[in-house]
C-alpha cells in the first residue's frame, strides 16, 4: 500500500534482514485465552504486525504451556499473565498496561480487555520504532479520562470544515458505511489511545436530530458495536429542540416536566440499543443553534436536565462552551467577543451535575493559529472540562497548507493559570488533577474523510496520531511524537525521519509568519477561511476584528481601556496580559490596539515585524516544498506526489498572502520596508 491508507499502521518490514532474523526467532508462539472481542482484536493485530515486521507468524498455544513468545491478557481472566505482571494491577487504573518481558517470554497485561489492547498497540510502536528490547518493563495508564473524537459529519455526506473528502459514515442522507473502512478508522484511534468518539455534527441538523429514535437508532448501533471492539465509546451531539423537532411536543424548556420525561424516555430507548452509550455533546445557544435561552432558563438548568436523564445509565453529558453574540453590531465597541465564554459560564460554577463536563476551546476565539488560552481554565474549580482542539485545519491550511499543531496544543496544554500556589499548568486541570475533579479530558475535531490517505495532505495525518498521543500523555514533546509518526507511517529510513520532522516542527511557525502577526486573527475570506482578505470580517457581526487604521492596529482588551478581558486570567497573567511591556510579543495585537512605530520586545517595530515575517515566512513556505522534493527517491509515488501537489501549492499560496497582507499594511501606515524589497 503506497497510498497513506496504513497511515502510522503501516508497519513496515525490518530492513536489516539479520536483526529481523533475530527478533522473529524470539516471537513465535502466542498465548491469549479468553473469549472477548477486544482481546480478539488485540491478537489480531498483534499476529498482522509481527507477520509485517518480522515476517513471523505467530503460533497459538495454551498460556499455562508457553515458555517463549508472548503472553496477552486481563489479570482476572489469564492465570499466567496474573502470575507474570499481575502485582501491577493497582497502579494500572482500568485503562493502563504492563508489558514485561525476560528470558524469551513477553507478557502484556491488563485489568481491562482495552487496556491490552493498547499494551498491543505500544508493543508494536516499539517494534516499529526499533526500540523492542530483549529485556523489557513498561507501564502505562492514561493521564486522562476521556479522550475523545468529535466528528463534524452530516448525514448528507458532507463534512463540516472538512478538507479530506466525504464522510465514512454517512452518504445521501442515509447512514451508510463499509464496515471495514470504519473498523479502520477506529483501529487507528484506538492505536494511539482514543476512547470516545461523538460520531456527528455539533450542529444538528433536521434528519440528524433524528438519530436518537428509531429507524436510525439502530444504525447507529451498527456503528457503536464496531467502535466498541476498539475501546471506544460512541457519543452523540443532539439538537437541544429535539422535543418539538422529534418529539412534537410544543417546548423544549429544560424545566418543563414532560420535556425531562420525553429525555428519559430517549435515554431508555438509547441504552435498550447501545448498552455502553457514552452520552451526548451539545451545541446550544451558539451560531443560530437552539438552547435553554428561549425558556429563560441558563446553560446549567438545560445541562442538567439532561444529565438526569442519562445519569441511571452512566451516561455523561458534554456540553460545548463556544456561546457568543455572533450578531453583534461592528460598531459596538463594547461587546467583546474574547469574553463571551467566561462571562456565560463562570458564574455558573458549581451547579453542573457530576455527569456534566464543560467542552471549552483552547482559546476564547475559534482555533485561530495563535491565541491566548481560555481563562475559563483554571477559573472554574467545581466543574468538569474537557479542552477542545481542531485537528482539521479550518483556520490553519485546510490541509492544504502543511500546519503540523501539536506544538501549538503542547505550549496550550502547559500554560501555567496560577490556579493553585502548587503550579496549575491546563493540562493538570482538564485532567482532573488539580480541582479533584471526577471527569476530564480532550477533545478534539477530526480532520479525516474518506480520502484515501484519510486525511488529503499525507502529513496531516501527523495531527490526528499527535492529537491521540497527547491525549494519553501530555508529557511527550512535540519531536518525539513527530519522529514516532515519521518512522511508522513513512518508514524508518534516517534521511527521511529527519527531513520530515524539521518541516513538521517548523511549520506552524512558517504558517503563523505569512499569515496572522502578533495575535490578528481571522484575516481570512468569510465563510470557507481560506486565503488573505485582511478585511473579510472587519466589518460585519461576527465580532472578529483587528481594527487597522492608519495609525495603528490590534484590540484593546486591557482592563485599563479596553474591553476588561485581560482581567478573567489569575494573577500574574492578568498583569502581564494588561502590560504593553510585559505582554508577549505573539499575543501583543490580541491584547492591545498599538501604533505601527510600536516597538516590539523583540526591537523592532510592529509594522517592519510584519513585513519581516512574511517576506520570510513565504520563502520558508518554499524550502518547505524543496525539501519534501530531496526525499523523491525515498517514497512511494501516492504518498509522495499527494504532499508534493500540496507543498507547492502553499508556496505559492504563501506569496499571494505575503503580497496581500504587505501591500495593505503600506497603504494603510504608509511606512516603506526598511529593507527596500518589493511591496505592490
Ligand atoms: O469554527 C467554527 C466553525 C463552524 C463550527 C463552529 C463550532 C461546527 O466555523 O463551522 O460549527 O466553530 O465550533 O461550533
Amino acid at each position: 500500500d503506497t497510498s497513506g491508507y496504513k497511515a502510522w499502521l503501516a508497519l513496515h518490514a525490518r530492513a536489516d534482514e539479520a536483526q529481523r532474523k533475530r527478533e522473529a526467532a524470539r516471537y513465535d508462539w502466542l498465548a491469549a485465552c479468553e473469549q472477548h472481542d477486544t482481546i480478539a482484536a488485540a491478537v489480531s493485530e498483534l499476529r498482522n504486525g509481527i507477520r509485517s515486521i518480522l515476517g513471523q507468524e505467530l503460533r497459538e498455544i495454551d498460556p499455562n504451556r508457553i515458555e517463549q513468545g508472548i503472553v496477552i491478557g486481563t489479570f482476572d481472566g489469564n492465570e499466567r499473565i496474573r502470575a507474570l505482571c499481575g502485582d501491577a494491577s493497582e497502579q494500572l487504573g482500568a485503562e493502563g498496561f504492563a508489558i514485561r518481558a525476560s528470558e524469551g517470554l513477553m507478557a502484556i497485561g491488563a485489568n481491562t480487555p482495552s487496556g491490552v489492547l493498547y499494551g498491543v498497540f505500544h508493543l508494536l510502536r516499539l517494534l516499529a520504532l526499533g526500540e523492542l528490547t530483549e529485556n523489557l518493563s513498561v507501564m502505562e495508564r492514561p493521564a486522562n479520562g476521556l479522550r475523545m473524537i468529535n466528528q463534524w459529519d452530516n448525514i448528507d455526506g458532507s463534512i463540516e470544515r472538512g478538507y479530506a473528502g466525504q464522510s465514512i459514515f454517512y452518504a445521501n442522507d442515509a447512514i451508510a458505511f463499509q464496515p471495514e473502512r470504519v473498523r479502520d478508522y477506529a483501529r487507528l484511534l484506538a492505536s494511539v489511545g482514543l476512547n470516545a468518539i461523538a460520531i456527528n455534527n455539533v450542529n444538528v441538523h433536521r434528519l440528524e436530530s433524528g438519530f436518537i429514535t428509531e429507524p436510525l437508532l439502530s444504525r447507529i448501533a451498527e456503528l457503536a458495536a464496531i467502535f466498541r471492539v476498539y475501546g471506544i465509546r460512541l457519543y452523540l451531539s443532539v439538537n437541544f429542540a429535539s422535543p418539538i423537532e422529534v418529539g412534537g411536543l410544543p417546548t423544549a424548556d429544560p424545566l418543563a416536566q414532560d420535556v425531562r420525561l420525553w429525555w428519559k424516555e430517549r435515554a431508555d430507548d438509547i441504552y435498550r440499543a447501545i448498552p455502553d452509550f457514552g452520552g451526548f455533546l451539545v451545541k446550544a445557544d451558539s451560531e443560530n443553534r437552539p438552547g435553554p435561552f428561549t425558556y429563560g432558563r441558563n446553560h446549567a438548568d438545560g445541562a442538567n436536565m439532561l444529565a438526569e436523564a442519562l445519569a441511571p445509565y452512566g451516561g455523561l453529558v458534554i456540553w460545548r462552551c463556544f456561546v457568543y453574540d455572533c450578531k453583534q453590531d461592528w460598531r459596538d465597541r463594547t461587546t467583546d467577543r474574547a469574553r463571551a465564554a467566561y462571562d456565560h459560564f463562570m458564574p455558573l460554577d458549581g451547579t453542573f451535575h457530576p455527569n456534566v463536563l464543560l467542552q471549552i476551546k483552547n482559546g476564547p476565539m475559534d482555533f485561530q493559529v495563535r491565541e491566548p488560552v481560555s481563562p475559563l481554565f483554571g477559573a472554574m474549580e467545581r466543574t468538569n472540562q474537557l479542552i477542545e482542539f481542531q485537528i482539521t485545519q479550518e483556520y490553519t491550511g485546510q490541509q492544504r497548507h502543511l500546519c503540523y499543531l501539536v506544538p501549538q496544543w503542547k505550549a496550550v496544554l502547559d500554560f501555567e493559570t496560577f490556579a493553585c500556589h502548587e503550579g496549575a499548568p491546563v493540562k493538570r486541570i482538564v485532567d482532573g488533577t488539580v480541582f479533584g475533579r471526577p471527569y476530564g479530558g480532550f477533545a478534539a475535531v477530526s480532520n479525516i474523510g474518506c480520502d484515501e490517505n484519510w486525511t488529503g495532505h499525507p502529513l496531516a495525518q501527523a495531527n490526528l496520531y499527535g492529537y491521540g498521543r497527547l491525549a494519553w500523555n501530555p508529557e511527550l514533546s512535540a519531536e518525539t511524537i513527530a519522529a514516532e509518526w515519521a518512522a511508522q507511517a513513512i518508514g524508518p529510513d534516517p534521511q527521511a525521519v529527519d527531513t520530515i520532522c524539521t518541516m513538521l516542527l517548523e511549520s506552524l511557525d512558517i504558517y503563523e509568519s505569512y499569515t496572522a502577526p502578533l495575535g490578528v486573527g481571522w484575516m481570512v475570506n468569510p465563510e470557507h477561511h481560506y486565503g488573505p482578505n485582511v478585511d473579510g470580517y472587519e466589518y460585519d457581526k461576527w465580532g472578529t476584528y483587528h481594527f487597522a487604521d492608519r495609525y495603528g492596529i490590534g484590540v484593546d482588551r486591557t482592563v485599563a481601556s479596553g474591553t476588561g478581558y485581560a482581567g478573567q486570567y489569575i494573577g500574574d497573567n492578568a498583569k502581564a496580559f494588561e502590560s504593553l511591556d510585559r505582554c508577549p510579543d505573539e499575543l501583543l495585537l490580541f491584547f492591545h490596539h498599538v501604533p505601527y512605530t510600536h516597538k516590539l520586545q523583540s526591537g523592532v517595530t510592529v509594522i517592519q515585524h510584519i513585513y519581516n515575517t512574511h517576506f520570510d515566512g513565504a520563502e520558508r513556505a518554499g524550502e518547505l516544498a524543496r525539501k519534501w522534493q530531496s526525499l523523491r527517491h525515498l517514497m512511494p509515488d501516492g504518498l509522495y506526489l499527494a504532499a508534493e501537489a500540496r507543498l507547492l501549492e502553499q508556496a505559492e499560496h504563501a506569496k499571494e498572502w505575503r503580497d496581500r497582507i504587505n501591500t495593505y499594511f503600506y497603504r494603510k501606515s504608509g511606512i516603506a520596508d526598511a529593507w527596500g524589497r518589493t511591496i505592490y
